[in-house]
């Protein structure tokens, strides 16, 4: 991939080498029968001093999480879209209306996170994104992800039920749905600049919806915390949806009353609705959906009903004969 991070797991170099330089310093000055206490704290000193500069650099405060027991319930038919394409190819208009984002959006600070959870629960709280993360149960699941530009992936995302968020949550009888909201910095998010948009991104679903199985809270890819192109530190994925909705780097989460309307939906209402179910043979209006272009390959596959996900999610809509549900 393009950004070189360490990788949790591995012995940061940053925290070998000092220790090397000392030793081997150590060794220089015994062997020249130079040896003076004042030598000896003044080496200390600059090790530790490294070693707390190596480590602020490299530890993550959720990163001992990953990676996480996979749930083999939900699994995929087709190769594991590589990382180094799925973490170069990025929608996350904070940072600019092209794919090419993920350089940029590492100036986001993901800690602290406070995230909001408010509106129709029995007790407004606020919470941060890591403590939230340690006392919900992590899994790995496989899921695949259609953008509504027809192009699709396949993500081992590690993460948590957004059922378990609404009991934590404890919402009261009259909310139907979530509204979920992104950060808003336009210093950090340049792209937030463009007064066009109706910033913060902003998305919704029912409140069914969100107790379903499928509906999964991202907090980590590829057996490690998210990348800060993914939607640090915590995102939504709707798999059977598409991919507009599985809003990223949430930072409020509210209960409603009244359907939310998302930013796109704000955009260009025409195009893109609330339901936005995964359908192959209903078009976007400027473009076919009955084929999808797999990242990471030269291949077009047929797209499915719901993303191949009917089976879970398809009564969902059954009642709901009068609404755009495709769009
Ligand atoms: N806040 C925010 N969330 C967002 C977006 C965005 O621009 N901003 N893009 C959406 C779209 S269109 C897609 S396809 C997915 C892309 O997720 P990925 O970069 O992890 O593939 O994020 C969704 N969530
Ligand atoms: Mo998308």
């Amino acid at each position: 991939m393009l950004i070189k991070r360490p990788r949790g797991w591995e012995i940061p170099e940053a925290l070998v080498t000092p220790e090397e330089v000392f030793l081997n310093r150590r060794a220089f000055m015994a062997a020249s029968g130079s040896i003076a206490a004042g030598a000896i704290l003044g080496g200390g000193a600059l090790v530790s001093r490294s070693l707390d500069e190596a480590e602020a650099a490299t530890r993550h405060p959720t990163a001992d999480l990953y990676p996480a027991r996979r749930n083999p319930k939900y699994k995929v038919e087709r190769p594991i879209t590589p990382e180094s394409v799925n973490a170069t190819y990025n929608n996350f208009y904070e940072f600019g209306p092209h794919k090419q984002i993920s350089s940029a959006a590492q100036a986001l600070k993901t800690h602290p996170w406070a995230i909001r959870i408010d509106g129709l629960v029995e007790k407004p709280m606020t919470v941060d994104a890591a403590k939230l993360i340690r006392r919900m149960p992590l899994e790995e699941r496989l899921y695949r992800h259609r953008c509504v530009e027809a192009w699709s992936m396949t993500v081992p995302w590690t993460g948590f039920p957004l059922s378990e968020l609404v009991k934590l949550a404890r919402p009261l009888s009259s909310a139907r749905y979530i509204r979920l909201e992104t950060f808003l910095d336009p210093q950090t998010a340049r792209g937030q600049r463009a007064s066009w948009y109706p910033w913060p991104y902003v998305e919704g679903l029912t409140i069914h919806e969100a107790m379903n199985e499928l509906a999964f809270m991202v907090t980590g890819a590829y057996g490690k915390p998210l990348h800060k192109q993914f939607g640090a530190p915590i995102r939504l994925h709707l798999p059977w949806k598409y991919g507009f909705k599985s809003i990223k780097s949430i930072v409020r989460i509210s209960f409603t009353k009244r359907r939310p309307k998302s930013f796109w939906e704000t955009v260009q209402g025409s195009e893109y609705g609330f339901w936005a179910n995964v359908n192959p043979k209903v078009p976007h209006p400027r473009w076919s959906q009955a084929t999808e272009r797999v990242l990471g390959t030269n291949e077009r596959i047929p797209t499915r009903i719901y993303n191949g996900y009917g089976p879970w999610v398809a009564h969902l809509y059954k009642n709901l004969k009068g609404e755009k549900l495709f769009m």
